[in-house]
């Protein structure tokens, strides 16, 4: 008898959607949340015909080496640099994201950060709960306005259109930049102005990062850039954590340089510059931007749907709906 493919899924996700893949697959699900561990993912690819993989799990051209049968992988995230697309596209392996599904939930976090780092409302609470709130002060924890400010977007893909279509509302003046101008139609949509990179940071009361990261992007807020930023203003950033070189964040916002910071991802995640962690006027939260139950869950079916397709089997055989588009040349 023929055995079925196998596929591999590498933490615990919704059970009651990780079992779709059981009519066609054998599914060898991780019962435990992992860790990065490389000796982890090259072992259980081993075997697998296919993966279900997040950022937990980096996946390059020494795992592939040891995964003889792998065909598929679907990365339940819309950022992918966990994955070594052209080592894995070089031996044929199909590579789907989740786009989409996140991008409204993602751009309400991060107009949240952003303004959570605004008005410091985490920082308040703290100072309340430690009890220092001892009568109230006319001047105590003042903080920047949202309304009337001029919003930055780094990276204007969905995400990034769905954070300046929530400034509309809040009356804030948007500014983008990006690798391509939008077509003006999105422009208009969006009531967002292109400007250069500098002009972004030095124009922006609030700046958001939405962009993809890669060797391209590493570090790309550097002390450069934070030096072009209005010392009353704050950076907020809920792509990836290796956008921002975190010394030199770090030492704006301890110099006065930059009033406060909104991190939801972080360089080294889960580990947080201790420094950043020992700082009052940043906002700190543990890479849950997508983290709604229903986007969550949309997530893992998106994932899940792919998987199937990307294998040859269900009603979209072969035709994933999200496959990674082809590693450019560097
Ligand atoms: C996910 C994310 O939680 O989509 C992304 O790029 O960073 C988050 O939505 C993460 O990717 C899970 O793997």
């Amino acid at each position: 008898i023929e055995s079925r493919p196998r596929v591999w899924v590498s933490q615990p996700l919704f059970d009651d959607i990780i079992t779709r893949l059981e009519p066609y697959f054998e599914v060898d699900a991780a019962r435990e949340v992992a860790d990065h561990a490389p000796s982890r993912i090259a072992e259980a690819l081993r075997e697998a015909d296919g993966a279900l993989v997040t950022l937990n799990d980096p996946i390059g051209a020494a795992e592939v080496a040891q995964a003889p049968r792998l065909r598929a992988i679907a990365n339940v995230g819309v950022g992918y640099n966990n994955l070594d697309i052209a080592a894995l596209q070089a031996r044929g392996i199909v590579v789907t994201n989740t786009p989409d599904v996140l991008t409204e939930t993602t751009a309400d976090f991060g107009f949240a950060l952003m303004m959570a780092a605004a008005r410091r409302i985490t920082e308040a609470e703290r100072w309340l709960r430690d009890g220092q709130w001892q009568g109230w002060a006319f001047k105590s924890l003042l903080g920047a306005d949202i309304h009337g400010a001029t919003l930055g977007i780094l990276g204007m893909g969905r995400i990034g259109q769905g954070i300046a279509k929530r400034a509309a509302g809040f009356g804030m003046r948007v500014l983008y930049h990006n690798r391509h101008r939008l077509p003006e139609a999105v422009e208009r949509e969006c009531r967002a102005s292109y400007v250069d990179y500098e002009k972004l940071f030095a124009q922006s009361d609030h700046v958001v990062l939405v962009l993809p990261y890669s060797a391209q992007s590493h570090h790309l807020v550097d002390a450069a850039t934070l030096a072009r930023m209005k010392p009353t203003a704050t950076l907020t950033n809920i792509a990836r954590g290796g956008l921002i070189d975190e010394a030199a964040l770090a030492d704006a916002l301890a110099g006065g340089r930059l009033a406060a910071a909104g991190l939801d991802v972080f360089e080294g995640e889960p580990r947080v510059d201790p420094r950043l962690l020992a700082l009052s006027n940043v906002v700190l939260t543990p890479h849950i931007a997508s983290g709604s139950l229903a986007t969550r869950r949309a997530m893992v079916a998106l994932a899940v749907d792919n998987l199937i397709a990307a294998l040859g089997f269900g009603p979209e055989a072969g035709k994933p709906r999200n496959p990674v588009p082809a590693a450019k040349p560097l």
